[in-house]
């Protein structure tokens, strides 16, 4: 067996985390991210026949079941994750029947996954559907994003549009939009299914006065875009209420639209 400490994916979600948590957006224990492994990536570096517990899910994945997830742990430091792996992260398989986790390595010190495991199954779930290379979800609290949402309202259209008129990328990083749930209490599983919903078709949801999430094919993809948001949503938290601002119209994103060939979510421009 070989030393899972060394595996490109302990460092690749290390580093992310690291990151995150240097940008800010992950305070104390504020955030998540899972990761879905192939069974040939985990064998080399864990008996997959060996349960050390099982993990209790709220509602089932039968979807899921057989698939396989590193997935960061509940009340755990973003800060600490490359520091200590196997304490602040959990593989797990979804059980045959999609009710509960095997969990396969990590959370050693009796822990488990995070909260938000409902919110990270079902937009795994939902993404896959459409996207068979989706492998990744990270939820963070990026703070102008949280920002935007006490001012602005909670409209996924114009939240989404006026982000696209802050900065050129915005709208060829994500020409589907924004969706925004509403403020719900968070870490169960109704908002898990609340957000699963949104994710049938977007990559990324704001919930307002909380954070946002961010899917993808890989860990970079899915940091990027949140990244790409956050821009968006700092540039409009540093102009709004300056004066009259120029904004990219209508006919500008066309103009964008057009020389990168996008398809934008239909009626949003
Ligand atoms: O893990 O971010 O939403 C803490 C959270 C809950
Ligand atoms: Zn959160």
């Amino acid at each position: 067996m070989q030393d899972i400490l060394k595996s490109n994916f302990i460092k690749e979600i290390g580093d992310t985390a690291a990151n995150m948590y240097r940008l800010g957006w992950n305070e104390r224990n504020g955030g998540n991210i899972s990761y879905m492994l192939t069974k040939e990536e985990v064998e080399p570096y864990c008996d997959i026949n060996k349960t050390i517990r099982k993990l209790p899910l709220d509602i089932a994945f039968p979807e899921l079941a057989g698939k396989y997830f590193l997935v960061t742990g509940t009340g755990k430091y973003f800060k600490n994750i490359s520091i200590d792996p196997e304490k602040n992260l959990g593989l797990i398989r979804i059980s045959d029947d999609g009710t509960f986790s095997h969990l396969l390595w990590g959370y050693s010190d009796g822990g488990t996954y995070t909260s938000e495991i409902h919110m990270h199954l079902g937009a795994h779930m939902q993404r896959l559907k459409t996207d068979p290379n989706q492998r990744v979800v990270i939820h963070a609290h990026p703070t102008n994003v949280v920002s935007m949402t006490h001012i602005f309202p909670w409209d996924e259209r114009e939240f989404t549009r006026t982000l696209w008129q802050m900065c050129t990328e915005c709208i060829v990083i994500f020409p589907e939009g924004v969706a925004v749930l509403p403020w719900m209490v968070s870490s169960n599983a109704k908002i898990g299914m609340a957000s699963a919903e949104k994710f049938s078709d977007f990559r990324i949801l704001v919930w307002a006065l909380h954070g946002c999430t961010a899917t993808g094919d890989s860990l970079d993809e899915a940091f990027g875009l949140l990244e790409t948001v956050e821009k968006g949503a700092e540039i409009y938290m540093n102009i709004v209420g300056k004066g009259e601002r120029h904004g990219i119209d209508d006919e500008m994103l066309k103009g964008v639209v057009e020389a990168f060939n996008i398809k934008v979510r239909d009626g949003w421009l």
